[in-house]
């Protein structure tokens, strides 16, 4: 079984979307292995946006990422889950999210879309890695 690491991000929290976020993932047929609601403090958001720490968003990232709760979980399927996930999520920016994807049914903002997916296999052991050591 392959697993990788979802965020839902503050907003989703704050709007109540988090049941329908995860019932997606269950509904396709991917298995809850851990999940916590917490704030994420500004150390731990630095580590898992690492990459994107020269880009001119970064601030605003983090301030985001660390506003509020989020419900971090790490999910299971097959080969390739991280890129179930982010199929379902759909494009960075919800104006480009097809309907049918998280994105393109409950966003329109790019700074607050709802929902991070790890975006390649090494990236989804690095971030399990940061937010659920104990899985490692
Ligand atoms: P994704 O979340 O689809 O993997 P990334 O990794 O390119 O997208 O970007 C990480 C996060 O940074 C996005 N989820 C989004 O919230 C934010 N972001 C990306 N591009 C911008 C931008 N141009 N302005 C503001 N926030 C952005």
């Amino acid at each position: 079984m392959n697993r990788t690491l979802v965020i839902c991000k503050p907003d989703a929290v704050e709007r109540g979307l988090v049941g329908d976020i995860v019932g997606r993932m269950e509904r396709k047929g991917l298995r809850l292995v851990a999940g916590t609601l917490r704030v994420i403090d500004a150390e731990t958001a630095g580590r898992h946006y690492a990459e994107h720490s020269e880009r001119p968003f970064y601030g605003e990232l983090i301030e985001f990422i660390t506003r509020s709760q989020a419900f971090v979980l790490v999910v299971e399927g097959p080969e390739d889950t991280w890129k179930i996930v982010r199929t379902m999520m759909g494009p960075t920016n919800p104006a480009d999210a097809p309907p049918g994807t998280i994105r393109g049914d409950l966003g329109t903002l790019l700074a607050e879309n709802l929902v991070h997916g790890s975006d390649s296999a090494e990236a989804a052991a690095r971030e399990i890695a940061i937010f659920f050591p104990e899985l490692v």
